[in-house]
């Protein structure tokens, strides 16, 4: 290597540097050569404590964990690829972050636009793969070395990172030869008082001006995916009614009505409804849309807010007002509210109450129910008993992630409120990368550097102490198994993937088509697997347990040392 740095890494440098100056904490590399400097300069920087940098081989768990990191942590997470079949890797991520908002950045590497479209090798336009699907691309010529690159380079990360707010960036960087020289950070200025902790941080939840409402009209709140809590306060500042899917981060509260389906079919309901509002992106039922459409058309108010960078939710056209944030101006009439949210409140609880396992009659003599309980400990998990015992376990210093899978649905139709939080791909509900973003959150959960005071002057992170659950079927895990190798020597996190195994893609057992039963059905529909879950997971370093008897199951979701596959097998 030549004593003058490389332009590459002299580029490469001042915009890792400006990301960890404007807030950005964690680097997720994927290897190659176009981006070695990309890559040197992460782990340097990893090194001196100003980023997190975790390496996985596969492009797609790469973005799919810097993905679950962004999502938890509120904060955009880098990923850094080479040229060619690596970009297209990334769409998965890219598209569920444009989906969902989450503030993901791609960085990747490229040659130079004289040798694009002649046949070079690894070479293609990478633009073009992720254009579509990202809120801003950036395509960036070969450093040449000339005077001014580092300070144009810090200029374009710090318009990255501020674009990320609305959901994936792109940048595209060509590099040339040579591609990296020698970079210690003790050559830099030191960073800027405070940084990076005190930069601020791309929120996912900005509350940006909004509309006035007062309560009065009788109101229902849908929340669905990525709602968050305001969706709750709100319905309870508005004395609403209050229908959560157990994936939106609002599923709690005196409001919330759990058989949310069955009351928006309810005559009753729909005559008495005047005002409908909605947070986040509804996905887990049919009756949530379809009660948008019938709402507006019986003169009922819609009114959506808008989540940052999606997509407005807007079923049948019949949305009637958009709008970015809600404020609830005075409180509800306690007697008139209650009249209203009582009767649906009540059916609440009456399902909850009468919904549960066990049967109503063995509680006749103590002997009985004795004898019931033992009976019920020693039989096998029902997807209903695992959906509960999971969400059981879990507490708001934990984490729990859902798949797309029958499992949650379940969850959807019979969880009891409680106040934790919940993530989920539902932005285009997607099987793939699920255990890798499961392990994003739960690193980004326990966030290791911040409790070694690396970041100085840091509280450890409100879910510090706890435990990440993945709930995942069959098919997803294995589609995404890949997720579950770690970088050499990095923090192995305490997750537990609970994998309801039922030997293949039983959702579409709900659909119409199962019932008519065609040939073919289960090798093309079902795709039927025997894959050793157990083998896998020993495989990649995880520990693992079994759990085929109800007894066994709270105890095997409570403990978690490190990484570990729950396998849970389900009937069909
Ligand atoms: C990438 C991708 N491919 C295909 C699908 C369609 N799909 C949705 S659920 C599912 C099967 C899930 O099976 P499993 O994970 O075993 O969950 P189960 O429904 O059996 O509980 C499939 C193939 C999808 N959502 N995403
Ligand atoms: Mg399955």
């Amino acid at each position: 290597m030549s004593a003058r740095p490389a332009p590459a890494t002299v580029v490469a440098a001042a915009l890792l540097t400006a990301f960890t100056e404007a807030g950005v904490r964690e680097l997720v590399v994927a290897p190659g050569s176009r981006s070695q400097a990309l890559a040197l300069v992460a782990a340097e920087l990893e090194r001196a404590g100003r980023a997190r940098l975790r390496v996985r081989l596969d492009e797609r768990d790469a973005a799919f964990l810097a993905l679950g990191l962004a999502k938890e942590s509120g904060r955009p997470a880098v990923v850094i690829t080479t040229s060619g079949t690596a970009v297209a890797n990334l769409h998965p991520a890219v598209l569920e972050a444009r989906h969902s908002g989450v503030p993901l950045i791609v960085l990747t590497a490229d040659r130079p636009a004289s040798l694009r479209g002649i046949g070079s090798n690894q070479t293609t336009d990478h633009l073009g793969v992720l254009g579509g699907s990202v809120v801003r691309g950036f395509d960036v010529g070969a450093p040449t070395g000339e005077p001014g690159e580092a300070e144009a380079a810090r200029a374009l990360a710090a318009e990255v990172v501020a674009a990320s707010a609305a959901g994936p960036v792109h940048l595209n960087v060509a590099f040339t030869e040579p591609l990296s020289s020698a970079w210690r950070i003790d050559d830099e200025a030191p960073p800027p008082a405070g940084s990076p902790t005190d930069a601020p941080a791309v929120s996912l939840d900005a509350a940006p001006a909004g509309i006035e409402l007062a309560p009065g009209p009788r109101t229902a709140v849908i929340a669905g995916s990525g709602a968050g809590e305001r969706a709750e306060a709100v319905a309870r500042e508005l004395g609403a009614v209050l229908f959560a899917e157990a994936t939106s981060g609002a599923r709690f509260g005196p409001q919330l009505v759990v058989p949310y389906r069955a009351v928006i079919r309810d005559e009753a309901f729909l005559d008495g409804l005047e005002r409908l509002l909605v947070f986040g992106h509804p996905t887990l039922s049919r009756e949530a849309p379809w009660l948008v459409e019938r709402a507006a058309s019986a003169g009922a108010e819609v009114i959506v807010v808008r989540s940052p960078g999606v997509d407005d939710y807007n079923p049948g056209h019949a949305v009637t007002a958009f709008v970015d944030a809600v404020r609830v101006l005075g409180t509800p009439d306690d007697r008139a509210a209650r009249s209203w949210t009582g009767p649906w409140v009540s059916a609440s609880r009456a399902f909850l109450a009468t919904s549960d396992d066990v049967p109503s009659d063995v509680h006749a003599t103590p002997r009985a129910k004795e004898r019931h309980e033992l009976a019920a400990l020693r039989t096998g998990v029902s997807r209903r008993a695992l959906v509960d015992a999971v969400w059981r376990a879990t507490w708001p210093h934990d984490r729990l992630v859902v798949a797309a899978s029958r499992l949650v649905r379940e969850l959807d139709r019979v969880v009891p409120g409680k106040r934790i939080p919940v993530h989920a791909n539902r932005g285009l509900a997607g099987i793939d990368g699920t255990i890798s973003t499961a392990v994003g959150v739960a690193l980004a959960q326990q966030d290791d550097l911040a409790r070694q005071d690396v970041l100085a002057g840091e509280a450890p992170p409100p879910g510090a102490g706890g435990i990440t659950r993945l709930l995942v079927g069959d098919l997803a895990f294995l589609h995404d198994v890949g997720g579950l190798a770690f970088g050499e020597g990095e923090t192995r996190p305490r997750i537990l993937v609970v994998v309801g195994n039922d030997r293949g893609g039983t959702i579409f057992d709900e659909l119409e088509v199962a019932e008519a039963g065609p040939a073919g059905y289960d090798r093309v529909m079902l795709t039927p697997q025997t894959a050793s879950i157990e083998g896998l997971a020993r495989a990649y370093g995880w520990d693992y347990r079994r759990v085929e008897q109800l007894g066994d199951l709270a105890p095997a979701l409570s403990a978690c040392a490190g990484p570990t596959v729950v396998e849970v097998p389900l009937a069909r």
